[in-house]
């Protein structure tokens, strides 16, 4: 039985930054760009080469003797090795040396040199490799926030959940599924703070998730060389489907001083909505002073109050009746 409702992701070739500006960015939806220039990254970024070039700095890595990667539940460890030896054993499915098990799976996210303070930045961590890949000039220069090494185990999963920049995920080696999920659908995916506590996506427990059938599911799979536009606050899970070498670009697209400024990850709310949740906190602390049918009653015109305030169609937390997206939420290129 199907689960949901699955829309193919959009294949754009040929994008440059004017196609990119006009056609793509303002629809605010996420687009797979095929054929854009990433540098020699695609023809050089071997095991071999990865390992030679990058070294034996140190990085942090998650490892796990499953391949799904669970952050709610924390089913891995942190663990620490050479980036040579990392890429060695992130590329083989069974390995002499581990730290769990013979078959453990990998995933690097890079980090920042001063891992609480400084986003990640190819071009700072790993120099050499940087070199080889081209960032896409889609923004302005003032505007870039990060860049990312993402490697993967085969069959590595990582958990649904959302980033507060735009970003544009590059596959630069190795398949790899993307699921996402439209920012309105939300309320279908049982949010624990950015991620959804729905991890098995393929075949959820719909007794404990109901909810998740309404979620609308967008799909990819990408090939070396694509991109993914993932827009802020869109939903993305990824699945390698062979081991996989990756670089994600993430950029402000609000004004700089609407986010965080302690945040290395690019994944905190935006100051204003942290002050706004902040205080629902509070107003929910101020209901508990009043009797359970009175919190309820009372809790009821608060959700219809922020429906009507906040809603971009003003009533429902869903797409349309012709399920595109309100063109109210569409921003223009920062
Ligand atoms: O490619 C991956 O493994 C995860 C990518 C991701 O989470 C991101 O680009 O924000």
């Amino acid at each position: 039985m199907e689960l949901q409702e699955k829309v193919p992701v959009p294949i754009f070739t040929e994008v440059d930054k004017d196609v990119f500006l006009r056609d793509i960015y303002p629809e605010r939806r996420p687009a797979v760009l095929r054929g854009t220039c990433l540098g020699p990254c695609l023809e050089k970024w071997t095991v071999e080469y990865l390992g030679q070039r990058g070294g034996d700095k140190e990085v942090k890595i998650h490892v796990s003797t499953v391949p799904q990667m669970d952050f709610l539940h924390k089913n891995f460890a942190y663990k620490t090795l050479p980036f040579n030896e990392f890429v060695k054993r992130a590329s083989e499915k069974k390995h002499s040396d581990f730290f769990l098990c013979e078959d453990e799976s990998y995933y690097l996210r890079s980090l920042g040199e001063d891992v609480r303070k400084e986003p990640a930045d190819l071009s700072k961590q790993f120099p050499d490799l940087a070199e080889d890949f081209h960032i896409p000039q889609f923004f302005e220069p003032d505007q870039f926030f990060s860049s990312v090494f993402r490697i993967s185990s085969c069959g590595l999963q990582l958990w649904t959940h959302y980033d507060v920049m735009d970003n544009l995920l590059a596959q630069v080696t190795g398949r790899k599924r993307v699921a996402l999920y439209s920012p309105q659908d939300a309320l279908h995916l049982y949010l624990s703070g950015d991620k959804s506590e729905v991890l098995d996506i393929d075949s959820p427990d719909l007794n404990q998730f109901p909810e998740f059938v309404k979620a609308k599911r967008y799909e990819c799979v990408l090939e070396p060389g694509d991109l993914l536009f993932i827009p802020a606050l869109w939903f993305h899970n990824t699945l390698a489907l062979q081991f996989g070498v990756g670089v994600n670009v993430f950029w402000r697209h609000l004004p700089a001083d609407s986010y965080d400024r302690k945040d290395p990850y690019g994944n905190k709310d935006p100051a204003a909505a942290t002050r706004a949740l902040q205080a629902l906190e509070r107003a929910l602390r101020t209901l508990d002073e009043l009797p359970d049918d009175y919190r309820d009653f009372y809790g009821r015109r608060m959700v219809q109050r922020i429906q009507k305030r906040t809603y971009c169609d003003g009533q429902s937390s869903t797409t349309t009746r012709d399920g595109t997206l309100p063109s109210s939420q569409f921003t223009k290129p920062g």
